[in-house]
This record gives C-alpha cells, structure tokens and sequence, in this order.
C-alpha cells in the first residue's frame, strides 16, 4: 500500500514536470513564426515616389515583414506573416492607396 502511494507520487511528479516541458516547447513555433511571399502587379506608378507610396502604405499592414517595390517592372514583392495578414489585404492597402494591384503568383 505505501508502495503504491509512492508510486502515484511520483507519477504525479512526472505529469507536472511532463506539462511544463509541453508548455516551453509550445512557445517555440511563436518565435519561430512562418513566412510567406507575395509578388503582386502594381498598376498606376507614374514616377519616383510611387513606389515609396506603395511600400509604405503596404508596410504599416501587421504582419509585413518586408516591401520590395519595382517602378520600371511595376512590381511590389512582399515578405509576411500569413498569421496576421493576407495578400488579399495587401491588394487592398495598395488600392487604398491609390493604385491598382493584382496576385502575379
Ligand atoms: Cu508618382
């Protein structure tokens, strides 16, 4: 009988020690956070500050890691969390912006 209260004891001890290596292992996918990328055809840059238009109205979007916009290919390639924001989102703050976008991939 006081075997077996050990045993349950200690079998307690290894489901609270058990749960706490879940929680730190569960905390390590947030910080790793995944990454997709977007290249979208921009219509509507007619000159140099177009595309710092675009890249800033595209980065204040949660989520969006990195703008890269191209005048001369009328491009925007964008680096996001696809947790936080979509390209349907993206196509939207574009458009907001005052310029036409589309998914090109
Ligand atoms: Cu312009």
């Amino acid at each position: 009988m006081k075997r077996w209260i050990v045993g349950a004891a200690s079998g307690t001890l290894l489901a609270v020690a058990g749960l706490g290596a879940a929680s730190v292992a569960a905390s390590d996918p947030v910080q790793a956070q995944a990454e997709s990328r977007v290249t979208l055809h921009v219509e509507g840059m007619h000159c140099a500050t177009c595309p710092i238009a675009v890249r800033v109205a595209v980065s204040r979007l949660p989520g969006v890691r990195e703008v890269t916009v191209s005048l001369e290919q009328a491009r925007a390639v964008v680096a996001y969390d696809p947790a936080q924001v979509t390209p349907a989102r993206i196509v939207q703050a574009i458009e907001e912006a005052g310029y036409h976008a589309r998914v090109e991939n």
